[in-house]
């Protein structure tokens, strides 16, 4: 797939409230790195609960990777007719995105009243920390992709 996909949160719903899910992001680096993170878990509740992000498990990624999106678990996912974020303003306008956002300050390993440590559905080909795709210090990534299988221990081990 060489162009811009989103299955859609109530899919994403129906799929990963069926069985345990475990998700796998690849992404290219803007100097050209391979980089990977992924999660035991992903959930998405339904649409009454703003299709939140219910759980992510455990992070497994490239040595050095920051587990950014450890961030945005638990978060509504917001768009910009629907801020469900934590901060005053609308994250979803100011970054172009939906995303689930989030903007508090009761996690220490989080950015603090901050819209986002990764947001992958951001504008392609800009280094800005505001709205462009990022993830933790990765900036103006090239290419991003999340994917979804069942889990199963028999193939992936989280430490
Ligand atoms: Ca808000």
């Amino acid at each position: 797939m060489n162009f811009e996909f989103w299955l859609g949160n109530e899919n994403l719903h129906q799929l990963t409230t069926q069985r345990q899910y475990m998700m796998r992001i690849d992404m290219i680096s803007k100097s050209g790195e391979s980089l990977y993170a992924t999660y035991s878990n992903f959930m998405i509740d339904g649409e009454v609960e703003n299709y939140r992000l219910t759980s992510l498990g455990k992070f497994k990624g490239t040595s050095g990777l920051v587990d950014a999106m450890s961030c945005h678990e638990s978060m509504n996912f917001s768009a910009k007719d629907n801020d469900h974020d934590r901060t005053e303003k609308n994250c979803a306008s100011t970054t172009f995105s939906g995303w689930w956002f989030n903007g508090g300050t009761d996690r220490e390993d989080c950015p603090q009243n901050y819209c986002k440590h990764a947001n992958l559905n951001g504008v392609y080909g800009t280094s800005s920390t505001t709205y462009g795709i990022l993830w933790s210090g990765e900036r103006d990534l090239q290419f991003t992709e999340m994917k979804i299988r069942p889990y199963n221990t028999n193939t992936v081990t989280f430490m």
